[in-house]
């Protein structure tokens, strides 16, 4: 009755799963997963500092899973631990109990600067040190020469530094301790006061301004690491939208068969390259039932449904640009609609279990398969808009 077009997007969705060889389609996103997570290697970090100036707060703050409670620790020396996690890419190197007088300091300078020196021996950029946090509390401590020498030499060692002022609860002591720092011309890249967590009318503050600076000081081949290993949702979903931008545009770049519809709406490979990487980028990795109850929320079905070819004409009608379709090819506006869609959607799965601190397998809740559901919705109308004018080719993205 009406020309206008709207999509009908449980239609849509239906065509992601049509006949899906469910399988294949896992098989092909672990290997992803596991392609990408393996290239990323680790990042490590030294965090140091007195005992009890909250380090291990603070490393629980900025990195997933409790890692400074639940990690593994082994002693490296007898005051520095390394802690990592399976599946976290981080090694964390901590100084514990560590208390910095006269005559420890020298001993813990030389432990430090041995475990700089000794990874630096690798080839492999990838297991060497590759930033500090020298953590000092504004409660309790107060900068002093012994402070001031650790720091000195550690960034003798050519590995950028970071100031951490913990604890820092009151603004005004915190303003002053921090320009106090900044006044000595310390050789380290920059001050950041932080509250790891709350403490009464105290709201935590500065860890994501903390962890968003430390990815700029770090080598290339080792970002990939950070923005998985830390907690930071923003950092991650920045990083998850360009991957649907270069598949998207890589889509477009192709042509026109992104997606075979025709041949009953198997996600393409490069679509599903698209969700392994993003899991990658979150260091989730979802099981065949994860997988396929998130594919199947789409369709709001359970399964796999059998579709007849009727709705890849209707379809057609639906989008503008679909006519094109060339023997189970579709253009390339409405692949890269759907792709950026089905993206889209992914990440607001992967958001809402990465800041819920939901389990993965909790991805076929009722809550995330609705906030699922109504983001792909949207994200085909804005898709729409979007790439109404054609898509950028990949060199237009940086
Ligand atoms: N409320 C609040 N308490 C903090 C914060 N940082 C540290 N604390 C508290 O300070 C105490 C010491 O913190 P830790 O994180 O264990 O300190 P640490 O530097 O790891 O100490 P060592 O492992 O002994 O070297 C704990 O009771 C923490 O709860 C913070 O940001 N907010
Ligand atoms: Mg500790």
């Amino acid at each position: 009755m009406s020309n206008s077009v709207s999509f009908n997007w449980q239609d849509l969705a239906k065509l992601f799963i049509q006949d899906i060889n469910l399988g294949d389609l896992a098989d092909d996103f672990n290997k992803k997963y596991t392609e990408e997570v393996a290239r990323m290697g680790n990042v490590n970090i030294i965090v140091a500092g007195r005992t009890g100036v909250g380090k291990s707060s603070l490393i629980n703050a900025a990195f997933r899973e409790n890692i400074a409670e639940t990690g593994l620790g082994n002693p490296v020396t007898p005051k520095i631990q390394m802690i990592e996690k399976p599946g976290v890419p981080v090694k964390i190197y901590d100084t514990v109990g560590l208390e910095l007088n006269k005559d420890t300091q020298s001993a813990a300078i030389r432990d430090i600067k041995d475990l700089i020196a000794e990874k630096s021996k690798s080839n492999d950029i990838r297991e060497m040190i590759h930033l500090v946090w020298y953590c000092i509390s504004v409660e309790s401590e107060r900068f002093e020469d012994v402070e001031e020498r650790f720091v000195e030499a550690i960034a003798g060692s050519n590995v950028p530094v970071v100031m951490v002022t913990t604890k820092s609860f009151d603004k005004a002591l915190t303003d002053r301790f921090v320009s106090d720092l900044n006044n000595r011309n310390l050789p380290i890249k920059k001050v950041i006061p932080v509250l790891a967590h709350n403490k009464l009318e105290y709201k935590a503050y500065g860890v994501e301004e903390l962890v968003e600076y430390s990815v700029s000081l770090l080598p290339e081949t080792v970002k990939g690491a950070w923005i998985n290993a830390v907690k930071d949702v923003k950092m991650k979903k920045n990083k998850a939208q360009a991957i649907v931008t270069a598949t998207v545009a890589g889509n477009f770049a192709i042509g026109f068969i992104p997606i075979p519809f025709a041949d009953a709406g198997v996600l393409a490979a490069a679509e599903v390259a698209m969700l392994g990487s993003i899991a990658a980028v979150y260091g989730l990795k979802l099981d065949k039932n994860e997988l396929v109850g998130f594919v199947s929320a789409l369709a709001g079905v359970g399964g796999a449904a059998v579709l007849g070819r009727t709705i890849v004409g209707n379809l057609i009608k639906l989008i503008p640009g679909a006519g094109t379709l060339v023997g189970g090819a579709i253009s390339g506006t409405t692949a890269a609609i759907l792709t950026f869609a089905l993206g889209e959607a992914f990440i607001a799965a992967m958001d809402m279990i990465a800041a819920n601190n939901i389990n993965e397998y909790e991805i076929n809740s009722k809550e995330v398969m609705k906030k699922i559901k109504n983001v792909f919705k949207s994200s085909l109308k804005l898709g729409k808009k979007k790439f109404k004018g054609g898509v950028p080719t990949p060199d237009e993205f940086v």
